[in-house]
C-alpha cells in the first residue's frame, strides 16, 4: 500500500481520513496515538519531526498538520465515481484556501479550550468559565459564516467540498454550544448535513474503536 495515514481517527488524523473516506482511496490506517510516547520515538519523529499526528505518507511524499494533509489529499487524488473535493477553478481554491486557514486561525483553539472544558477532560479538570470564555470569543467569527452560508450550502461552489471537510473538523469540537445553535442556525444545521455524512461517520466509528474519544 503505497498511500499511508498516521494516527489515531480519535485525533486530528480525522481530517485527511475524512477526505480518503469520502473519496475512497485505498490506503493503510497506521492507528498510532498521540500518548504513550509513539510519536517521539526516531522512525515517527523522521516522519514528523513535531512529534504529532497526523502524517501522510504518499509513497515516500511526506505531509504533516492535519490541514495540509486534508488539501493534499483531495488536491492529489480523485475518487472513482466521487464527486472532486478540490477545486475545479481559482474561485473555488480561494473559497477553499480561505475558509480552511480561517478555521486553523480564527476558531481552533477556542473550539479546542470548549470541547476540553465541556467533555473531553475527565469532569474533575473541566472549567465550565473556559468554556464560556472560548464560546464567546468564537462567536464573531462563526457569524461570519454564518452570513456566507445565507445563500449557500456549503462552504465552496454548490457541492461539498475539502473546505467543508476542513472547517467541519474543526467544529465538530463545538456541535454541542447552545450559542452555536442559537445564534448561527446556519452554521449549526450546515454542521449537521457535514457530520452526517457516511464517510464522516465511518471515522466517527474508527474513532471509537481507538479510544472512544473524538479530538
Ligand atoms: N497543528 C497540528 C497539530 C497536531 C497535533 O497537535 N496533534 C496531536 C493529536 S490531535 C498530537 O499529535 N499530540 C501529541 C503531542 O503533541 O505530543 C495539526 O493540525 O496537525
Amino acid at each position: 500500500m503505497t498511500l499511508k495515514i498516521y494516527g489515531i481517527a480519535a485525533s486530528r488524523a480525522s481530517r485527511p481520513l475524512w477526505v480518503a473516506h469520502e473519496l475512497g482511496l485505498a490506503h493503510e490506517h497506521i492507528p498510532l496515538s498521540y500518548q504513550g510516547g509513539a510519536t517521539r520515538t526516531p522512525e515517527f519523529l523522521a516522519l514528523n519531526p513535531n512529534g504529532h499526528i497526523p502524517v501522510v505518507d504518499d509513497d515516500g511524499v511526506l505531509v504533516w498538520e492535519s490541514m495540509a494533509c486534508a488539501l493534499y489529499l483531495a488536491g492529489r487524488f480523485q475518487g472513482e465515481g466521487a464527486e472532486p473535493l478540490a477545486a475545479v477553478n481559482h474561485a473555488e481554491q480561494a473559497e477553499i484556501l480561505r475558509w480552511s486557514f480561517w478555521a486553523v486561525t480564527e476558531c481552533e483553539k477556542d473550539a479546542l479550550t470548549f470541547l476540553m472544558h465541556t467533555v473531553a477532560m475527565p469532569e474533575e479538570r473541566r472549567k465550565p468559565q473556559l468554556a464560556q470564555e472560548a464560546e464567546r470569543r468564537l462567536l464573531p467569527a462563526l457569524r461570519v459564516l454564518d452570513q456566507h452560508l445565507q445563500i449557500r450550502r456549503f462552504l465552496a461552489g454548490e457541492r461539498f467540498t475539502v473546505a467543508d471537510i476542513c472547517v467541519a473538523s474543526v467544529l465538530a469540537w463545538v456541535q454541542r454550544s447552545a450559542e452555536l445553535e442559537a445564534q448561527c442556525p446556519r452554521v449549526s444545521a450546515w454542521l449537521a448535513r457535514c457530520l452526517d455524512r457516511p464517510a464522516q461517520q465511518q471515522v466517527r466509528a474508527l474513532a471509537r474503536r481507538d479510544s472512544g474519544r473524538n479530538l
